[in-house]
Formats: C-alpha cells, sequence, structure tokens
C-alpha cells in the first residue's frame, strides 16, 4: 500500500518566514546547525507518521468539518533541544485556539492509529536541525506576530536528500465575528 509522510501544521506567511531567516542568520552563529530553508518554516500541529489513502481520506474529512477560532500568533520565546539537536522559535504563553485545534487534530489522529508523541505537545517552528550541543540564543524580547486564519495537511517528500513540505488541502478557521 502507498504512504505519504504526512503533517498538519499552521503555514507561515511567506514574508514571515523571508525575515525569519534574516533574523536567523543576524542572531545565530553558522556552526550552530542547519538552517531549515524559509519554505519549510512551519508549526506542527499533529504529526501523522506514514499514511495510507484511506486514512488519509478519513482524516482530511475530520478536518473539513472543525469548526474552530483563528488566533494571533506571537512567536516571542526560542529554545534549544540537545536530544533531536533542534533550535526551535515558540510562545511563551501559547494562544488557546492553538492549543485547541492542535489536541482536537492529535486526538482524531489517535483514533485512526497514528500513535501521537507522549511528551506534552510544545508547539514551536523548528529554525535549526543537527544543532550543536551548545547553542546560544537570542535574548528574549523579539516578537514575530502573525494572525492565523488556516490550517493545513502537509506531505513530506525528500528528493535528492532535500526535504520539501508540500500542501495537499487547506482549511479556514473562524474569523472574529463568525
Ligand atoms: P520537528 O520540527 O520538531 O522535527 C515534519 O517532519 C514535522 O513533523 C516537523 O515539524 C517535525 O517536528 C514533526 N515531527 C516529525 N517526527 C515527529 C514525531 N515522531 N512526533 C512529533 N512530531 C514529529
Amino acid at each position: 500500500m502507498a504512504t505519504q509522510r504526512l503533517f498538519f501544521a499552521l503555514e507561515l506567511p511567506a514574508p514571515l518566514q523571508q525575515q525569519l531567516v534574516q533574523w536567523r542568520a543576524d542572531n545565530f552563529a553558522a556552526e550552530a546547525g542547519k538552517p531549515v530553508e524559509a519554505a519549510n518554516l512551519h508549526l506542527t500541529l499533529a504529526f501523522l507518521g506514514e499514511v495510507g489513502d484511506e486514512t488519509s481520506r478519513k482524516l482530511q474529512l475530520l478536518a473539513s468539518r472543525i469548526v474552530q477560532p483563528g488566533f494571533a500568533l506571537d512567536l516571542d520565546d526560542a529554545g534549544h533541544w540537545p536530544r533531536p539537536g533542534v533550535v526551535w522559535l515558540g510562545c511563551q504563553r501559547a494562544p488557546r485556539g492553538l492549543l485547541q485545534l492542535a489536541s482536537l487534530l492529535r486526538a482524531q489522529a489517535a483514533r485512526h492509529g497514528c500513535a501521537q508523541s507522549a511528551q506534552p505537545f510544545h508547539p514551536h517552528v523548528t529554525l535549526l536541525r543537527h544543532a550543536a550541543s551548545q547553542v546560544a540564543l537570542p535574548a528574549r524580547g523579539f516578537h514575530w506576530r502573525t494572525d492565523i486564519h488556516h490550517f493545513a495537511l502537509f506531505a513530506s517528500n525528500v528528493t535528492r536528500g532535500r526535504t520539501r513540505y508540500q500542501a495537499l488541502a487547506r482549511w479556514p478557521l473562524l474569523s472574529s465575528g463568525e
């Protein structure tokens, strides 16, 4: 059976992706780790793993029925996880709408056989992979803000050693007043 490596995520607008790449270059040493490409900067809501067509279709149908509010995302925190070798951006206080959406998608994924990590969900945008064991992080005080109006299902494709994330479908979140 053909499978695809899938995950639900928030897309970051292209101008924000470009700003983050510039900020990363200004704030991290070249040897700090391998930078994630601008177009691949995203925030995962629920990782599904290798999924067949039928499960993918069912989870997309459930996703299309989600009625949740949009929210303002403020990336104002940075951290380093030495074991996976990841440097990330996150939120000092994650918006409730983000946590609700991730929790729903993760529960639906788990019910359809996509095992979810036992670790608490920590929303983050991975900035660097293969991070050095010691990384100097930028001081807090930065704010990367964007309004989130939709979420998406992505496929992770690796061609000639290069990872590309392809949005397969997008669903809107409610705007305030809806
Ligand atoms: P990461 O950025 O912290 O590595 C595509 O691979 C996305 O799914 C990435 O955001 C990645 O998170 C996440 N991901 C990959 N494997 C995962 C796993 N086993 N559990 C949770 N998220 C995972």
